[in-house]
């Protein structure tokens, strides 16, 4: 324990996950760590779901990073004792719980999540629940496989918990750069130029004697499944990298692009795959969840650097990550998402992002979140700090979804996350739409010859024909936008 608790003064602090799990009462904030299904509290949750299983009145607010695995976020929606949860989840108890009313949910872009934590405007912060792979000398917090948004959880809680994993090994410290910058009005440029660019600290400074209990564990995360890249999201890929090669041809990109954001799922994989099937070469990433096939492009020197704020591998992605840890120290850096995620930081390096789209519509809008206009999937993420900022703003979909009951590209998006003035690219395994510059009428017409599956580009020209007369601009007819969406949840099929 000296080498994982370094700070003596602290040792005295080590307790069970039940006595640490004591200390969180109903009606408090909880902030933990974690960001996509790793680096998140297990033990105390664990404790807690335990010990409060019967009281049908405890209720806590849970804060995190981004995505927590089913040991936090499964657990515990599973046991009904969340009020309110934020930024993002994934998890399918979780999703369960608020769509049915259960936990209020609250879906924000990630890059504001952690200065609005700092501003005040979700109330204060209890307690601040943080797997650590160690507590240094000083009794700062070295965090393990994400970084999300511990910093600002520890800087605003009142009193921390740290689940020292003893599963994640030592060698992590160092992989970190851990920055929060000032908020207004005395908030600086944030120094950060280049991608690989280290601007703070390996560890998280905390004032330790708010650490008020350590526990040990050895819990391991969910094991992170990858979905396998299929011929659509081939042709999406293909289609994405010839665009990049014209790109480069007529002198709007570098020969080795701008720093990439890729999101995450089945699609996202399959343009990782396909850059690494191109010509492309000595890139950077710079994003916020570092996958597998991260490594692999690492490993072939298609990438050279990779900054993000979590490690999202697979069990033997992390067997490989920290056979070579020494390696990949010079390649990998995970910084907290206030940075990862910075608008100021991505409008900067000029990055290009390259996100999922639920379904957009004829005019360039895109639904990245809710099915059929209710029902929540994930949450906006980091989609759109990147969207807005980046270079260019890429968003890609199939064409259909639901064995081709659903069309992707709709009259009108049945919600909006990503609005038509953020959007430049869209691509579907049809073909791609290139809207830049491009007038709303213009848009719908390259959108449907472009994107749209043929089984439904004449229902989408017969929308907008029917109208275009009238309202030549942005051509609606309010009485049927939102009617295929409508025409689906009664008949399960749009066509
Ligand atoms: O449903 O699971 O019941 O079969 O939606 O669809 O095709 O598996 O898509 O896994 O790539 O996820 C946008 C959700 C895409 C994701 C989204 C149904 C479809 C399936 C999932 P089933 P796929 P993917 C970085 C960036 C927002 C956050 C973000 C996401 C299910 O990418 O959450 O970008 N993005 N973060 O059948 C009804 C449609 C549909 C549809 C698909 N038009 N109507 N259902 N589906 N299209 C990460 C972070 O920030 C952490």
């Amino acid at each position: 324990m000296e080498e994982r608790v370094k700070c003596t003064s602290l040792r005295s602090r080590i307790k069970s996950a039940k006595e640490a799990a004591s200390m969180i009462k109903t009606g408090m904030t909880v902030g933990t760590s974690g960001f996509t299904p790793t680096g998140y509290p297990k033990a105390v949750p664990e404790a807690l779901v335990e010990m409060v299983r019967d009281d049908d009145d405890f209720r806590i607010n849970l804060y995190t990073g981004a995505s927590v695995g089913q040991g936090l976020d499964g657990i515990m929606a599973e046991a009904g004792i969340i009020n309110k949860r934020m930024p993002y989840q994934t998890n399918n108890s979780m999703r369960k719980a608020l769509n049915s009313g259960d936990v209020h949910y609250t879906d924000i872009h990630l890059s504001h999540f952690a200065q609005q934590i700092r501003y005040g405007f979700y109330g204060k912060v209890d307690i601040a629940l943080i797997e650590a792979a160690q507590i240094t000398e000083e009794g700062y917090i070295v965090p393990t496989t994400s970084v999300g948004a511990s910093p600002v959880f520890c800087s605003e809680a009142e009193q921390i918990i740290v689940e020292i994993n003893t599963g994640k090994p030592l060698d992590l410290c160092g992989i970190h750069d851990i920055y929060q910058p000032e908020d207004p009005p005395n908030r600086k440029p944030i120094p950060l130029v280049n991608p690989v660019d280290r601007i703070g600290k390996p560890y998280i400074e905390v004032e330790p004697d708010k650490i008020k209990a350590i526990v040990i564990t050895d819990q391991e995360d969910d094991p992170i499944g990858f979905a396998p890249v299929d011929e659509n999201s081939s042709k999406i890929a293909r289609n994405l990298i010839g665009f990049f090669e014209k790109e480069v041809e007529e002198g709007r990109l570098p020969h080795n692009l701008l720093p990439l954001q890729s999101g995450v799922g089945s699609v996202a994989n399959a343009v990782l795959k396909g850059i690494s099937d191109s010509e492309f070469k000595d890139l950077v990433f710079y994003s916020e969840v570092i996958q597998d096939n991260v490594l692999d492009l690492l490993d072939e020197g298609t990438f050279r650097f990779a900054s993000g704020t979590s490690l999202t591998l697979s069990p033997d992605g992390f067997k490989r990550f920290y056979q070579k840890l020494e390696e990949y120290r010079e390649k990998v850096l995970l910084r907290p998402m206030e940075i990862s995620n910075n608008p100021e930081i991505i409008r900067r390096i000029g990055s290009i992002a390259m996100n999922t789209a639920i379904e957009a519509d004829i005019f360039g809008n895109v639904n990245s979140t809710h099915i059929m206009g209710s029902k929540m999937m994930n949450g906006i993420g980091g989609s759109g700090d990147f969207t807005r900022a980046g270079y260019l703003s890429i968003f890609t979909t199939p064409s259909i979804a639901k064995n081709g009951d659903i069309s992707a590209i709709v009259p009108m998006v049945s919600h909006v996350d990503h609005t038509e003035h953020d959007v430049n690219v869209i691509v579907t395994e049809q073909g791609l739409a290139d809207l830049r510059g491009l007038s709303p009428i213009q848009r719908a017409e390259t959108i449907i010859k472009n994107c749209a599956h043929p089984d439904y580009k004449e229902l989408l020209n017969n929308y907008l024909k029917n109208i275009q007369n009238e309202a030549p601009h942005t051509p609606h007819q309010m009485s049927r936008a939102l009617s295929w969406h409508e025409k689906f949840v009664n008949t399960k099929s749009m066509r």
